[in-house]
């Protein structure tokens, strides 16, 4: 059935709210910003075209407030809801809420989302429709017993997976038998606390995979595709650092499997809108299930370089009820694109969130870059939120020339006040194992040290300084901590003053 969508709220923030808003502004579609206490001078609230104060900055009191978010889009008379990605994008709840309310939820319908939302349920239907699986448990473990026959018949080492976890919550590594029971005990009475469910799985541990993820996007009349995969192996910690498109691992006759395999399993559940089916890819480049993303996602702009598509655009079409303009047939991929997440942590202090105020915020420019990002000069880092300010996007005609393009964007990319991922990301790219493409999961953990990025950025200074290159560098960090001290410490509303 087609609906006119003419008002959209967006329940979120930063980059991805900004996001939304451009592409429904092109399509001549009214948006609505809700915000925080902590973004009410944030660019996506300017962006739009209405919006509204929400609540305090704590997330739980501002953009997971579903019921006061649903009433806001009643009252401007908004037809439609995007949620973003996080807060309460993969809320089946919300979803169903929304949709109840008389109101489009730009997303699948929640009786797709229940069926993939935990790890199990995605399983079983995954299995069904012939994805490959991982060896392991078929469902929740009842008992030790049952346990210790699964991890004899499966071998060791083994992981424990919370059914409701999900990016690396809730698992557990277990190397022997003698750990097993414990190790069970403990996950489960970890995911019952963590998620109020207390079903776990075991799996057989796959070693040095590879984190590939398949884009799909279904209308409402049961057509899906899929853009082909993104590339998440560089990740740290579970968080994702580097993604690109398409993999450099992933041959046609590959793709072309773990692209039909994604759609099966969309097909089966009546998923409909953006959605991606994570993959593990081992050494011998075979693929197993992991789990279904019911939501737009971070790293979706690559897929947009390589093939072309708005995927935003492409969501909103899909909940106005326009059927696929185009086939699977008619997708192909244009070039390369890798996109490094800028955040606001310090490498040199374990990654620990750095908030300050953007004193100097230079974003690259030129041929093929793209820059998503949701602040501007002279603003101040909330410490409330993800601490991604930015996310650096390139797209050329190959791997190689999206490698220098993003080498050349990071040097480019001014940022001074707060410390960011920047040169750690650069640490990467021009790391022989990643340019290679020879590399998994395993990347970060392997190779990076805080000493190694700081011999790269010393040798990088060098190029400039042949002598002073150390003391300079240390001059440079201390000056601007110190001058980043200071400044914190004075009004930090200045810059909005002198704005007036
Ligand atoms: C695994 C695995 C190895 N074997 N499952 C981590 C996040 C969650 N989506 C699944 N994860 C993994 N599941 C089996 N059977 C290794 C990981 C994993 C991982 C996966 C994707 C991206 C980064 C990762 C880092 C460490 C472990």
């Amino acid at each position: 059935m087609k609906k006119t969508i003419k008002k959209i709220l967006i329940a979120n923030r930063g980059e991805i709210a900004l996001r939304v808003i451009r592409s429904a502004k092109e399509m001549g579609i009214q948006t609505v910003a809700i915000y925080s206490e902590a973004d009410k001078n944030a660019p996506f609230v300017r962006a739009a075209d209405e919006s509204y104060l929400i609540g305090p900055p704590p997330s739980n009191q501002s953009y997971l407030l579903a019921d006061k978010i649903i009433d806001i889009a009643l009252q401007c008379k908004a037809d439609a809801i995007h949620p973003g990605y996080g807060f309460l994008s993969e809320n089946a709840d919300f979803a169903e809420k929304v949709t109840n309310a008389g109101i489009i939820f730009i997303g699948p319908p929640a009786s797709a989302m229940r069926k993939i939302g935990d790890k199990l349920s995605a399983k079983k239907t995954a299995k069904e429709q012939n994805v490959p699986m991982i060896s392991g448990s078929e469902g929740a473990i009842r008992d030790i017993e049952e346990a210790k026959k699964i991890a004899h018949k499966i071998g060791f080492p083994l992981l424990i997976k919370a059914s409701a976890g999900g990016g690396g919550k809730g698992m557990r590594l277990v190397n022997k038998m003698e750990e097993l029971e414990e190790s069970i005990q403990r996950a489960m009475s970890e995911a019952l606390s963590a998620f109020g469910d207390d079903a776990v799985f075991i799996e057989k541990y796959a070693e040095e995979p590879k984190h590939i993820e398949v884009q799909i996007l279904g209308d409402q009349y049961g057509n899906v595709v899929y853009l082909f995969e993104r590339e998440c192996s560089i990740q740290r910690r579970h968080q994702k650092v580097i993604e690109e498109a398409p993999s450099s691992a992933i041959s046609e006759e590959l793709r072309k499997r773990m692209g039909e395999c994604a759609v099966a399993l969309a097909k089966a559940v009546g998923y409909y809108n953006a959605g991606t089916v994570e993959f593990l890819v081992d050494k011998h480049r075979n693929f197993y299930f992991l789990e279904v993303n019911a939501r737009l996602q971070v790293e979706h702009p690559v897929t947009e370089m390589i093939t072309g598509l708005d995927l935003v655009k492409e969501q909103i079409k899909i909940a106005m009820g326009e059927p696929l303009s185009f086939t699977q047939n008619d997708l192909k991929i244009s070039g390369h694109s890798i996109e490094v997440r800028v955040s606001a942590e310090d490498p040199f202090n374990n990654f620990l969130p750095d908030i300050g105020k953007l004193l100097m915020y230079k974003r690259p420019q030129g041929h093929g870059i793209r820059v998503d990002d949701g602040y501007e000069e002279g603003m101040d880092i909330p410490v409330y939120y993800d601490p991604m300010i930015a996310k650096l996007i390139v797209h050329a005609k190959d791997r190689n020339a999206a490698i220098e393009k993003m080498i050349r964007a990071i040097d480019e990319f001014k940022i001074v006040g707060i410390e960011t991922t920047l040169d750690f990301c650069k640490f990467v790219l021009k790391h022989p194992d990643f340019i290679s493409g020879k590399f998994d999961t395993g990347f970060v953990a392997k190779y990076f040290s805080p000493e190694k990025l700081h011999e790269n950025l010393l040798a990088d200074e060098q190029e400039v300084l042949a002598i002073f290159s150390g003391a300079y560098y240390e001059l440079q960090r201390n000056k601007l901590k110190t001058y980043n001290n200071h400044l914190n410490q004075q009004h930090t509303s200045d810059w909005y003053r002198r704005r007036k």
